[in-house]
């Protein structure tokens, strides 16, 4: 069955000058489209393969799996694969103070090594994450084929506004259209005063396509209109997004939508599973995110025994690599939460769907009172609320023996004319989130705008962890 799958081997390697046929809507119409009953049963093979290698390669799995009795040639079913011990982000921290700087994970020669990106480490040590060559290849080739599904073509403009960094989503972005034959314009972001160039070289340029984080997107369609210019006069077509929540936050997606006259494409896993654009939505299937099962196993699982849940429940995502060579991932846990299920795609994909994206992850759900607050609902909350400024912040903080949580949000109006904004918008937080609320206003354009991702929230409780 898999000799029917396009160049469906291990360890994979494309043809760098294969396109598909453009009349043809899919990269590779038959693991695009093929039995998912038929792609799993290739997918278990898979994994079985991936593991054999990383065991044969990296004393980090071999350390973890011998601790558990575990062999790789056990797993011949997905029950068996799913008592596969997650990954946690700390134990790849600690490989990596033990061997640095890559961990005892990295399962190629360092001479190997294309690229090394990494975590920023703001809230922790930093994590590196290396890319072999090869590796980047098929990163770049998989991106690519997804950058197809979502309408992009050679010779299109794409527009990459997010930090050339440390961070893999610009460099991953760029990677697939390069790869797709497109014409890239690495603009970036993040230095002073660059939002308001991006406004012009995205009106001189009028890309097709544009990747940034959502947050951005929204920040840059504010800034254009300081400069009286209309996003919509750029002329983008399709904005593909990942590294936060908003792409799939109804209030969020309709406001950069209207706001550039564009398609919005939520993407993205984790920078560890590049390639991260393995959850991705298409021209055809554009809420939520598919999952191409064939290049990631994407599996959603119970947060605390990680075995899989029903389709139709909600879960945190566990990510294991199926191309890759270099620190390939074998069920990473995210930590974020969504959920899935599996339907007729308009697409024509058979791959499983996010239909709500990802939407937070477990850590940033507020615990208050006995009561769940996702940040994200407040913010689509209050992008539909008139006179809404644009930003807000929401705070959490222990007053005595009481928890309290405190929304600031920008108003548009004057100061001396805001109570019925505040009423407004206080009580239906209040009632939208089941939690009593401290609502107060700020001026707009007071509270700070992300060049990268969001953080909105500032939790001052001393026993939260953040
Ligand atoms: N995260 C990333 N993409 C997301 C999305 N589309 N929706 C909701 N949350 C998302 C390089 C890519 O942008 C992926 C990336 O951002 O990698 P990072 O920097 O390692 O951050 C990963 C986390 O960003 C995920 O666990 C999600 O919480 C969020």
């Amino acid at each position: 069955m898999s000799a029917q799958m396009e160049e469906w081997h291990f360890p994979a390697g494309y043809d760098q000058s294969y396109l598909p046929d453009p009349s043809s809507p899919y990269w590779f119409p038959h693991r695009e489209t093929m039995d998912p009953e038929e792609r799993n049963a290739a997918v278990l093979v898979r994994l079985r393969e991936v593991m054999e290698y990383a065991y044969a390669t990296s004393p980090f799995y071999r350390r973890k799996w011998d601790a558990e009795d575990l062999k790789p040639a056990d797993i011949t079913s997905f029950e068996a694969f799913e008592q596969v011990p997650v990954i946690q982000k700390e134990e790849m921290r600690a490989a990596q103070h033990e061997h640095p700087p890559f961990g005892d994970y990295l399962c190629v020669d360092e001479s190997e090594i294309h690229h090394i990106h990494g975590t920023s480490g703001t809230t922790g040590m930093p994590t590196a994450f290396a890319l072999g060559r090869r590796d980047w290849e098929v990163i770049a080739d998989n991106h690519a084929r997804i950058l197809w599904g979502m309408g992009v073509r050679p010779g299109d403009t794409v527009f990459v506004a997010a930090l050339f960094s440390l961070y893999l989503g610009s460099w991953g972005a760029m990677a697939g259209a390069e790869r797709l034959r497109c014409r890239v314009l690495p603009f970036g972001a993040g230095a002073q005063g660059m939002t308001a160039r991006a406004v012009t070289w995205l009106a001189r340029t009028k890309p097709k396509a544009f990747y940034a984080t959502p947050s951005y997107a929204l920040r840059l369609a504010e800034v254009a209109a300081q400069e009286k210019i209309d996003p919509k006069d750029f002329g983008l077509e399709v904005m593909f997004f990942s590294g936060e929540p908003g792409a799939s936050v109804p209030a969020v997606r309709d406001a950069i939508a209207d706001a550039f006259g564009a398609r919005v494409v939520d993407c993205g896993t984790m920078a560890e599973m590049t390639p991260f654009m393995s959850a991705s939505a298409t021209d055809r299937t554009p809420d939520g995110m598919l999952l191409w099962q064939d290049i990631v196993w994407h599996e959603v699982c119970d947060p605390t025994t990680f075995r899989t849940v029903p389709f139709g429940s909600e879960g945190t995502p566990v990510y294991t690599h199926l191309e890759r060579t270099s620190q390939p991932m074998i069920r990473l846990a995210s930590n974020d939460l969504t959920r899935w299920v599996m339907e007729d795609n308009p697409c024509g994909r058979t791959y499983p769907k996010l239909p709500d994206g990802v939407y937070g992850r477990i850590d940033d759900m507020i615990h208050i009172r006995g009561e769940n607050v996702y940040p994200t609902e407040v913010d689509n909350f209050l992008r539909g609320v008139a006179d809404y400024g644009g930003e807000h912040q929401i705070v959490v903080r222990r007053t005595g023996s009481m928890d309290e949580m405190i929304v600031r949000a920008e108003c548009t109006l004057p100061s001396g004319q805001r109570d019925d904004f505040e009423r407004r918008t206080g009580s239906g937080l209040q009632s939208l989130l089941g939690v009593r609320v401290t609502f107060e206003s700020v001026d707009a354009h007071t509270l700070e705008r992300a060049e990268h991702k969001s953080r909105r929230v500032v939790d001052e409780r001393e026993h939260t962890k953040r």
